[in-house]
């Protein structure tokens, strides 16, 4: 089955432009050492390197071309396998033959890199063959493969690559030759869950059982041998792989039970995500129930319970993890731009196995507002943070809140944000419909042409809208095809109602599980015209949440809003929106590239006390505010921004 969605959508062209245009010539830069730009540290924390980027080098080095030894990470090869997988599906997209001759350059490093047997990683062929896959904590060896079959099964798909291909199998199948029950393979997984998903990936372009095996291998084994990281790491004496990581507590890993038991996600945010996107892949292809029923868990404990207004997940940067329900720290939190991208993957995952609205609403939460926080507006500067209230001032002063950056920088010293977002944001067209054999739904209201083929005939979709902004869409569908095909639209939480025509007619609809279902007869075309009531929202968080209680978050569509300092002034804590404000929504193309912003009225509270502590409460001023849209906050220099304001 060949699908192909074209995104026409003026918002997110921007953005596809803008990876294809400046994030991948940049991101190649950076990998080269000749950006020119400085690097930060994601936190005060002086072990890590800001140096330079040396990940091409590493490759180089490994390759046998060029001298010196390995810098940077242990998981520094998995920027390179992250740009290059955007570079598959933007050439996808666009066949650019500048962008193909590097991206085939990269293809023969890497191929030179790999160790004969199919082993790939730099860090180890540089330092210690001796040492590989003894001290899998921290090593990220199965994690940067894992990356890399990704990256080549994108880039197979969009070319017909079959050397890359090639590559990859031998990645996987010096994988298979070590890790197994079998008598003298090795009875443990990687610190990093990613090779799961990897392996998934080359068992569905390949059709090779012996992957999908692995892939399952690795998810029931975890957490069956708490002990493993700290077995292998009192016998190992090679090179430092993170060493002393695996002292972390076992949740840290998802290392703490068999993953069948687990019930809430447990450690470190970006983990757990790659863990359950697999989880639900192996479940979509296998039909395994069981699987999904671990899924749902996961993925209810998270949504329900542990996961940020904006979508961010990982409320401590303390093993940059969950916590526990409920807790949502607005201004230490962590919610790596990565755990958000994870979060999507995983939905996207879920309505494979059952097309559920809520699956795409959060996928769409995630999206439009923690992810694409994570990149500034001219795609070269990153967050791998994504606070929902900031002091710069704390930022700076403050150790417990270095890694909370009121600014994006040009480069991080742990890198995996920026080219994962490039890869995300450059593949949004995966992520739009849900297709099956039987029905087709629509996920994201995306501006799109699409054609999919399917065994009974193709059926074409078009979207025509200015989403996000706007509250219409007609989608047209074609239906050129032996059967009737449902087609579900997806019903978003964010609209307080929903009016639908079909051929111009206004028409009645039923909502199951969140979509509505039109049926599109044989050799049918079908005019539709959704019209949302996008009201502007007022969202309050279960009390259980203490740091937003008493508080309000303003959305609209499928946006979160925030407040920043250069438009409402400083000491936004002074701030609070009133109850019964009438919040307007108004267009303003003059700032941050165009963007709805929302204005209400509000008090501040009058600041002349000098007294830290006194008897006398405060007074209070009117005042105007103006909110606007989450992700596109922190691009108008060092600021204060939040989310939750107090509302009285
Ligand atoms: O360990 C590899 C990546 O680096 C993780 O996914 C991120 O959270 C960062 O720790
Ligand atoms: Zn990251």
């Amino acid at each position: 089955m060949k699908n192909k969605v074209k995104i026409t959508s003026q918002f997110w062209s921007r953005y596809r432009n803008l990876v294809r245009t400046e994030m991948i010539p940049y991101q190649w830069a950076v990998l080269n050492d000749v950006a020119g730009i400085k690097i930060e540290r994601e936190r005060n924390d002086s072990s890590i390197p800001n140096e330079k980027s040396h990940a091409i080098e590493n490759f180089k080095i490994a390759a046998g071309k060029a001298k010196g030894t390995h810098y940077g990470w242990t998981f520094q090869d998995s920027d390179v396998y992250k740009w290059l997988e955007a570079v598959a599906y933007s050439l996808r997209e666009k066949m650019d033959p500048e962008l193909e001759k590097k991206a085939l350059e990269v293809i023969d490093l890497v191929a030179e890199a790999q160790e004969p047997d199919g082993y790939l990683d730099t860090f180890y062929s540089i330092l210690g063959l001796e040492w590989r896959y003894k001290r899998l904590a921290g090593s990220h060896e199965l994690y940067c493969m894992g990356h890399f079959i990704e990256a080549a099964v994108a880039y197979y798909e969009a070319t017909g690559n079959e050397k890359v291909l090639t590559v990859a199998k031998k990645c996987a199948d010096n994988i298979y030759e070590n890790f197994g029950l079998e008598e003298g393979k090795i009875h443990g997984y990687d610190g990093h869950e990613e090779i799961e998903i990897g392996l998934l990936r080359l068992y569905h372009v390949t059709t090779n059982e012996k992957y999908l095996e692995l892939a399952k291998f690795f998810l029931t084994e975890r957490g069956k041998h708490p002990n493993f990281f700290k077995e292998q790491a009192a016998v190992y004496e090679g090179p430092n792989a993170l060493n002393g990581i695996e002292d972390m507590p076992d949740t840290y890993f998802q290392n703490h039970e068999p993953v069948k038991n687990q019930t809430t996600a447990e450690g470190h945010a970006v983990r757990v995500v790659y863990m359950c996107t697999a989880l639900a892949d192996l479940a979509a292809t296998t039909g395994d129930k069981e699987l999904y029923d671990i899924c749902k868990r996961l993925w209810e404990n998270i949504t329900s319970k542990r996961m940020f207004i904006t979508g961010g997940i990982g409320s401590t940067v303390i093993g940059e993890s969950f916590t526990l329900d409920y807790d949502l720290p607005n201004d230490t939190m962590y919610c790596e731009t990565c755990a958000a991208i994870g979060l999507i993957f995983f939905a996207r995952q879920m309505l494979r196995i059952k097309p559920k609205a809520e699956y795409a609403d959060v996928m769409e939460r995630a999206l439009y507002n923690c992810a694409l926080a994570g990149m500034a507006l001219d795609g070269k500067h990153f967050f791998y943070v994504n606070p929902l209230e900031v002091n710069p001032l704390k930022s700076k002063m403050d150790p417990t809140k270095s890694h909370v950056k009121p600014v994006r920088p040009s480069w991080l010293g742990c890198a995996c944000c920026p080219p994962n977002l490039a890869r995300m944001v450059a593949s949004l067209d995966d992520y739009v419909y849900t297709v099956g054999e039987d029905a087709i739904y629509v996920n994201l209201y995306v501006a799109s042409e699409s054609c999919f083929e399917l065994s009974s005939g193709s059926i074409n979709i078009e979207q025509d809208n200015e989403f996000p902004w706007d509250d219409k869409t007609k989608i047209k569908i074609n239906n050129i095809s032996l059967k009737n095909m449902p087609v579900g639209l997806r019903y978003p939480y964010w609209a307080d109602g929903l009016e639908l025509s079909i051929n111009g007619k206004t028409q009645d609809y039923e909502i199951k599980a969140g979509y509505i279902l039109i049926d599109v007869p044989a050799y049918t075309e079908f005019n539709l015209e959704l019209s949302f009531d996008v009201k502007i929202r007022r969202y309050y968080a279960n009390p259980a949440v203490s740091d937003d209680v008493g508080k309000v978050a303003v959305g609209r569509g499928p946006f979160i809003y925030c407040l920043e300092s250069v438009d409402n002034g400083e000491m936004l804590q002074c701030i609070e929106l009133l109850k019964d404000s009438k919040l307007e929504y108004k267009w303003n193309p003059e700032i941050l590239n165009g963007v709805g912003i929302i204005e209400g009225n509000g008090k501040r509270i009058n600041t002349t006390k000098d007294e830290l502590y006194s008897v006398t409460s405060y007074s209070y001023t009117d005042t105007k505010l103006k909110f606007i849209p989450y992700y596109a906050w922190a691009n108008r220099g060092e600021n204060e921004m939040m989310v939750w304001v107090r509302e009285s």
